[in-house]
């Protein structure tokens, strides 16, 4: 630890004689300077890249009193963009260029590029990183490169500032170009946690005791800080760890022990007010025809899936945030129809209702995903091999849920946050992914279909039973919400398949899932029409995820 510190130290020293000597030299060469955008009044030439857009912000400022705000990414080379004139940046010559970056979520680490894409002579685009960084949440840190070349031959300049992966939003400031060779002064590289740096400057001295002390009475600034100040790493920053960066500083110890870990307790979770024997209701009328003020965000994404390419929507919810961890739930199409449907058919449009219940309360915010069985060999009934080897490794990898990685064990880990449903032949997918999912998949919503497996409702319930055993599972370890309407084509087929699960002691009847596990609700009069699906929906998703 020592070492690492005295290393950090003198590296950390040399940088600050840097900065303090050219800040003065970047003042007196501003007149040579190419551009330099501070973004104080205006966004400059700067634009969104992607479906990225930039606002100039007060939030936050590496220098002056604002900086460019980034948001809205949906891909990693989403970001902030600015072209450059190839009468000002000569292709074959260098340059210096400079850009200070910072992403707001507290303990993300994040490696940003500021990149060059441009048309080679062959036509092509190419994206060549001028300058890469790693930041720590909430640190601003500068990218620079005093002489880079910009590539001969190379026309429509545009430069930007990208993440190597994930979509926070980021900040940018003081966005400077000048001939080769200058150095531009900025934020500098990021400094990474060091126990007992409490100042976050890379250097533990008797400053840090100070900060110690100050923190521990008044809480800490930052989340960096508090991390640091937890000196024995046991999670948690107290009086003890004051004391060792005390002895540290004093050289009574060369490094931190390492502490009992403290775990910290579950949050008190307050139990859901199910209803029994919950009954239709339609979702308010503006749930369908006013969007929310508070709108998700719906993804087209393409895939590989063993059924080949094939695409699939994913509806993340209005402040997606990827430190978060968010509960998951597929919802399958029906025969005739595809991926598109549930969230764009008008008749369906769901991510207008998830919007306005997130918005409301009604509703957890949660992922919600719509792939498709159409494609290659799939079909509703074998649906479910591609969506435990190809769909939920694909999405899970790419966007937050419970699952800690896609690792077989993980995706099982995670199963009581992973919702499984569906609308007619979506619904006989549902039940099909029950048979063969139950270790993957802890709720169920199959609306207006049955199972097709044997031909008399016992067969049905049977052979979910059978899977039910096979899996081991406890009876607080799944959940079925069926719903139907009393006039829908699939009601006969649906409801003697209920009836016999009834029967079965694998089933214990009740919308109250903290006493049972399995619930059909029949809609009076409705048929077999998105356009009534959808408030099953509405009823019956609340009823997830809370045991
Ligand atoms: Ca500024
Ligand atoms: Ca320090
Ligand atoms: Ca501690």
């Amino acid at each position: 630890m020592k070492k690492i510190f005295k290393s950090a130290m003198a590296f950390v020293s040399a940088a600050a004689m840097c900065v303090s000597t050219f800040t003065s030299y970047g003042i007196f060469a501003a007149d040579s300077e190419i551009f330099r955008d501070s973004f104080e009044s205006v966004e400059g030439d700067w634009s969104g890249r992607g479906s990225a857009a930039v606002s100039v912000s007060a939030d936050v400022k590496y220098e002056g009193s604002n900086s460019l705000f980034v948001s809205g990414r949906e891909a990693e080379w989403n970001g902030a963009t600015k072209s450059l004139s190839t009468d000002v940046f000569i292709p074959g010559q260098e340059y210096s260029f400079s850009v200070n970056v910072m992403c707001p979520t507290e303990n993300k680490e994040n490696l940003f590029h500021l990149t060059l894409q441009y048309n080679g002579s062959d036509g092509e685009a190419y994206y060549d990183k001028i300058a890469s960084g790693k930041a720590y949440g909430g640190d601003w840190i500068q990218l620079s490169n005093t002489n880079y070349m910009i590539p001969a031959g190379a026309s429509d300049l545009q430069i930007y500032v990208e993440t190597d992966s994930g979509r926070s939003d980021f900040y940018i400031d003081d966005a400077v170009a000048a001939p080769k060779g200058t150095t531009i002064s900025g934020a500098g590289v990021a400094i990474p946690p060091i126990r007992g740096d409490v100042t976050c400057d890379g250097v533990v001295d008797v400053f840090d005791v100070i900060a110690a002390r100050i923190g521990y009475i008044n809480g800490f600034e930052k989340n960096k800080a508090a991390k640091n100040a937890d000196a024995d790493n046991n999670g948690e920053a107290a009086v003890n760890d004051l004391v060792l960066i005390q002895q540290f500083v004093m050289g009574e110890i060369t490094e931190f022990p390492q502490g009992e870990p403290i775990i910290p307790p579950e949050p008190e979770k307050t139990p859901f007010d199910y209803n029994a024997n919950l009954q239709y209701k339609a979702a308010p009328d503006k749930y369908i025809n006013e969007p929310a003020n508070q709108q998700g965000t719906i993804i087209k994404e393409t895939y590989n899936s063993i059924n080949g390419q094939k695409s699939l929507n994913v509806y993340l919810p209005y402040g997606y945030d990827e430190s978060k961890k968010y509960n998951i739930f597929y919802i399958m199409h029906g025969g005739g129809e595809n991926e598109n449907t549930i969230f764009y058919d008008k008749d369906a449009k769901l991510g207008n209702i998830l919007d306005h219940m997130i918005q409301n309360g009604e509703l957890e915010p949660m992922i919600v995903v719509t792939p498709t069985f159409n494609g290659g060999n799939c079909t509703a009934q074998n649906f479910y091999n591609e969506f435990r080897q190809s769909v939920v490794p694909f999405v899970e990898g790419k966007y937050s849920t419970y699952a800690e990685s896609t690792s077989a064990e993980d995706i099982a880990a995670s199963r009581m946050h992973r919702a499984y449903g569906g609308f007619s032949m979506g619904a006989v997918s549902t039940w099909a992914v029950m048979q063969n999912c139950l270790d993957i998949v802890g709720y169920y919503m199959p609306l207006s279909g049955d199972h097709w497996s044997g031909n008399s409702g016992d067969d049905k319930a049977r052979s979910i039973a059978d899977a039910i055993d096979k899996s081991g599972l406890e009876k607080d370890e799944y959940f079925i919400m069926c719903a139907t309407g009393s006039e829908d084509i699939a009601y006969p087929n649906v409801t003697p398949q209920i009836e016999a699960m009834k029967k079965y002691s694998q089933f214990v009847y009740t919308s109250d899932f903290s006493q049972g596990n399995f619930y059909y609700m029949v809609a009076p009069a409705l048929t077999h029409w998105w356009g009534y699906v959808r408030h099953y929906v509405y009823d019956c998703l609340p009823y997830f995820f809370h045991e």
